[in-house]
C-alpha cells in the first residue's frame, strides 16, 4: 500500500508521565481525522514533535516512547532539546512568522539567532524524514513552522511527491516584503509539487510574493520554475461536520447542557471560544460588548457571554501580557455592568472537553467570532455544525478566511465596535425564519465541505502534479538518450558543442553582474577543450565585451549580439551583418521614456540591437509597461526590418538579419563536423535547433516546449551532462 507521510511541528497526541511510566494519548485535531478519509488506499505515517523536550527523558524512556509512538500510533518523533524549542517554535515560528503573516508588525521580532535555529530544526526535520523514506511515499508537510522542508526534500528526492498546506494567512507582499530570509522561505515552500492555502486571497498574495521576490510568473495558478512545475490553489479546510452535528444528541452533551442551562437562568447566551492569542481579537471583542451593555442597556441581566479562552503560548511576553489585559478588561466591565445574582461575563480560562464545547455550542444563541486576522477559523464552522433546532446567529470577522464561505453571519469589522454592538443587538432580535434559512445554507455547504474531503481532495490535487509533470517533461532527456549521444560522440573524430551561455550554462541571475562563469564552470569547459577533437562555441545574446572577460583565456569560438559578432580562436571580432543602424535614432528616445517612467529600468546598447532591461524593477509595473512598449513598437518596427525579442525581463529591439541560427549554420556549413550537440534555454535558441541538421543533437533547457529533440531540467542537468563527455 502507498504510504503518506504527514509532517507538521507537533505529533498528535499528548505524553504525560504517570508515574515511572509515560502515557500516550492521541488528540482528536482535524488534521487527524481528516486523514481517516485517504487511509482506504494509503498508509498514513505522522513525523512531528512529540510535546516532551528531550531533557526530561533518559535515553531509555526515549526508546520507550518511541517504540509505543510507532507500534500504536504509527508515529515518529522528532526530538527537541530546550533551546530548540525556545528558538524555533517560541523564538522564529512565533515571534517572527506568526505575527508578521497576521499583520502584527509591531510584535515582530527580526533575530538572526533564531533564524539560524529555524534552520536548523527544518534540517533536523529532513534528517528523521529521509531515514524512513521510500521512493514511492507521498510526503504531506503542514505551516509555518516547516516552510524549508519541501525544498530540503525536492533537492534529495526530485520525483517523490510533496505537498504543502499553510494553516495561516499568507500576507500581502509589502508585509511579506519585510521578512529578511523572504527569498528563502519562497524558495523553501516552492520544494513543494502542490501548495495549499485556506483562501483564494492567500493564493494571490503568495503567486504576487513568488513573482515580486523570484521572478517566477504563473498562469492559473500554475507556476514554471523552467525546470520544474509547481500547482497553487486555495483548498480550505473543513471539520468533521457529522461528529458536531451528532454531538448534542449525546447523553454526556445533553447532561451538560442542563448544567449550564441551570445556572444561566434563561438568560441569552453570547458564546466566544478561542485560543488565548492577539490574532483573535479578544480585547477589542470585550470592548465591543461594554459598548453593546452601555448602547443597549436593556439587555443588561438578560445576556450573558460565556468567554473560553485557552492557554497558548505562555512563554512569549505578547501573550502574557495580553493574558492580562484580558483580565483586567472582564474586571472592569463585569465590575461596571453587575447586579446581584447576574455578571455580564462568565469567563474560562482553560482547555474545556468536547461534550462541554459541544454544550456551549449547542445552547448558544449567538456566537461572536471576530479575530483580526485568521487564517481559516474553525471555531465558527464547529458551531454552525452544532446547531440542532434551528436557532442561532454567527457574527463572523470579516477579516477571518472562513468569513470567505460563512457569507450568511453577520459579518462586521473586528476593529469596529459600534458595529459589532448593533450586529449583537440585530444577531438577538433575528427573526426565527430568517435565523434558520441562514443556518441551513451554511450547514449545507459544510457538510459537503467537511475534513475528510478537504483531505482526499488536497491528496487528489497532489497526486495530479505528476500527470502534469509527465505531459510537460516528456522529451526529458532519459538515461538511454544519454547514452546514444555519448556513444555517437565516442565514435566521432570532429565534433562541436553549441552553447548558450545564461540560463544554459549558468543559472538566471537577478543581477547581471552575477552571472559571472565559476569555477566549476571553466574546469568543464576546459576540460572539454582539452580535447583536440572538439570545438566549443559560445553562442549568446551578450556583448562582445562580456563574453571577452568570461572566456577569452579559453580555446573557444565566441559568438555575441545573437550571432551579430564571431570570434574564431585567437582572431579578431568579426561583424557579420552589415546592415543600416538608423533605426537607433528612432527607437532610443522611445525607450528612454520607459526607463523615466518604470524605476530601475535600464537601457544597454548594443552594436546591433538595443535592450530595455527590467530585471530590477516592481514587478507589477514593470509587465504593464511592457505591454505598452510592444504595442508602441509594434506598428515601427515593422518598417524598418526589426524584430522585438521578448527574453527574460529584457525586450529587446534587433535587425531581423541577425538571427543565432544562421550564424550557427554558417559554423557547420564551414566546417564536417560529425558529431553536433546545440544546447540553449531562451526563445533565440529555437533558431538554432531549427537550423541544425537532422542529425544533431538539440537540447532546450527548463521543461517547456521547443523545436529540440529533448530538455533538460536546468543548468546543473547541463553541466553534468558535459562533464560525462569529458570522462
Ligand atoms: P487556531 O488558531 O488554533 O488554528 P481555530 O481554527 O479556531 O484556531 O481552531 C481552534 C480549535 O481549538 C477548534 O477546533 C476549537 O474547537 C478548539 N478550541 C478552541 N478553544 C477551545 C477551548 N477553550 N477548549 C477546547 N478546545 C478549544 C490555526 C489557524 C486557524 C485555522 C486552523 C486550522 O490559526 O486560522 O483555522 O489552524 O487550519
Amino acid at each position: 500500500m502507498k504510504r503518506i507521510i504527514l509532517v507538521s511541528n507537533r505529533l498528535p497526541v499528548t505524553i504525560e508521565k504517570e508515574g515511572n511510566s509515560f502515557k500516550i494519548t492521541p488528540s482528536s485535531g482535524g488534521l487527524a481525522t481528516g486523514l481517516s478519509s485517504v487511509s482506504k488506499n494509503y498508509q498514513c505515517l505522522w513525523l512531528g514533535f512529540p510535546g516532551i523536550v528531550s531533557g526530561d527523558m533518559t535515553d531509555q524512556e526515549k526508546k520507550e516512547i518511541e517504540q509505543s509512538l510507532l507500534e500504536k500510533h504509527n508515529c515518529y518523533p522528532v526530538h527537541l532539546d530546550y533551546q530548540e524549542i525556545k528558538n524555533y517554535y517560541n523564538g522564529f515560528s512565533n515571534k517572527t512568522i506568526w505575527p508578521l503573516f497576521h499583520y502584527f508588525q509591531y510584535y515582530t521580532n527580526y533575530e538572526n539567532k533564531t533564524w539560524e535555529y529555524y534552520k536548523e530544526v527544518n534540517q533536523k526535520f529532513y534528517e528523521e524524514l529521509i531515514k524512513i523514506i521510500t521512493q514511492d511515499d507521498i510526503v504531506w508537510i503542514h505551516d509555518y513552522q516547516l516552510m524549508l522542508l519541501p525544498e530540503l526534500l525536492k533537492n534529495k528526492f526530485p520525483s517523490i511527491r510533496v505537498g504543502f498546506f499553510l494553516h495561516i494567512p499568507f500576507p500581502s507582499y509589502e508585509i511579506f516584503r519585510q521578512l529578511p530570509w523572504d527569498r528563502e522561505i519562497l524558495e523553501g515552500i516552492l520544494g513543494a509539487d502542490f501548495i495549499g492555502f485556506h483562501t483564494f486571497s492567500y493564493v494571490r498574495h503568495f503567486l504576487s510574493s513568488v513573482q515580486q521576490v523570484l521572478g517566477y510568473e504563473n498562469t492559473f495558478g500554475q507556476i514554471n520554475t523552467g525546470s520544474r512545475i509547481i500547482k497553487v490553489d486555495a483548498i480550505p479546510m473543513g471539520i468533521d461536520y457529522n461528529k458536531f452535528a451528532r454531538s448534542s444528541a449525546d447523553g454526556n452533551v445533553k447532561r451538560e447542557q442542563r448544567i449550564i442551562q441551570k445556572d444561566l437562568r434563561k438568560q441569552k447566551v453570547i458564546l466566544s471560544v478561542d485560543r488565548l492569542d492577539y490574532t483573535k481579537g479578544l480585547i477589542e471583542r470585550l470592548e465591543a460588548i461594554d459598548l453593546f451593555f452601555t448602547n443597549y442597556p436593556d439587555y443588561i441581566g438578560k445576556v450573558t457571554l460565556i468567554m473560553v479562552a485557552v492557554p497558548s503560548r505562555t512563554k512569549i511576553d505578547s501573550y502574557h501580557s495580553l493574558k492580562n489585559r484580558v483580565d483586567e478588561t472582564i474586571g472592569r466591565i463585569n465590575g461596571k455592568f453587575s447586579r446581584i445574582g447576574w455578571t455580564p461575563i462568565k469567563y474560562m480560562y482553560r482547555s474545556i472537553n468536547f461534550q462541554t464545547l459541544s454544550a456551549l455550542y449547542s445552547l448558544a444563541d449567538v456566537t461572536l467570532v471576530t479575530p483580526i486576522r485568521d487564517g481559516m477559523n474553525l471555531v465558527a464552522k464547529e458551531y454552525i455544525a452544532s446547531i440542532t433546532n434551528k436557532k442561532g446567529v454567527l457574527i463572523l470577522s470579516e477579516m477571518a478566511g472562513v468569513s470567505e464561505e460563512l457569507g450568511e453571519a453577520i459579518i462586521v469589522n473586528p476593529n469596529n465596535k459600534d458595529e459589532i454592538a448593533a450586529a449583537l443587538d440585530s444577531a438577538l432580535q433575528m427573526p426565527p425564519n430568517e435565523q434558520a434559512n441562514r443556518i441551513k445554507s451554511m450547514q449545507e455547504r459544510l457538510k459537503r465541505n467537511d475534513i475528510f474531503k478537504w483531505a482526499s481532495l488536497f491528496i487528489e490535487k497532489l497526486e495530479a502534479t505528476k500527470a502534469i509533470e509527465e505531459k510537460f517533461g516528456s522529451k526529458i532527456l532519459t538515461d538511454e538518450n544519454k547514452q546514444t549521444i555519448l556513444l555517437s560522440y565516442k565514435q566521432s573524430k570532429k565534433r562541436v558543442f553549441i552553447l548558450d551561455y545564461d540560463g544554459t550554462l549558468t543559472g538566471f541571475k537577478n543581477k547581471i553582474e552575477d552571472a559571472k562563469p565559476d569555477n566549476e564552470l571553466y574546469q568543464l569547459l576546459s576540460n572539454l577543450c582539452k580535447d583536440t577533437r572538439n570545438s566549443v562555441v559560445i553562442i549568446s545574446g551578450r556583448t562582445r565585451d562580456n563574453l571577452d572577460k568570461f572566456f577569452s583565456k579559453y580555446p573557444i569560438t565566441l559568438v555575441a549580439e545573437h550571432g551579430a559578432w564571431i570570434k574564431d580562436l585567437n582572431k579578431e571580432w568579426i561583424s557579420l551583418v552589415n546592415t543600416n543602424l538608423e533605426w537607433k535614432k528612432d527607437i532610443t528616445p522611445i525607450l528612454q521614456t520607459y526607463v523615466d517612467r518604470t524605476p530601475k529600468s535600464f537601457i544597454e546598447e548594443k552594436t546591433f540591437s538595443l535592450v530595455w532591461h527590467y530585471r530590477n524593477s516592481d514587478i507589477d509595473l514593470a509587465s504593464i509597461r511592457l505591454k505598452e512598449l510592444k504595442e508602441t513598437l509594434i506598428s515601427i518596427v515593422a518598417n524598418l526590418n526589426l524584430g522585438i525579442l521578448d527574453g527574460k525581463k529584457v525586450l529587446e529591439i534587433k535587425s531581423l538579419d541577425i538571427n543565432k541560427g544562421k550564424t550557427a549554420l554558417d559554423i557547420i556549413n564551414n566546417n564536417s563536423y560529425d558529431f553536433i550537440i546545440a544546447i540553449g534555454d531562451d526563445v533565440t535558441d529555437e533558431d538554432i535547433f531549427i537550423s541544425m541538421p537532422k542529425d544533431a543533437h538539440t537540447i532546450k533547457v527548463g521543461i517547456k516546449n521547443s523545436m529540440a529533440r529533448h530538455n533538460l531540467r536546468d543548468y546543473k542537468e547541463v553541466r553534468s551532462l558535459l562533464k560525462e563527455f569529458t570522462q
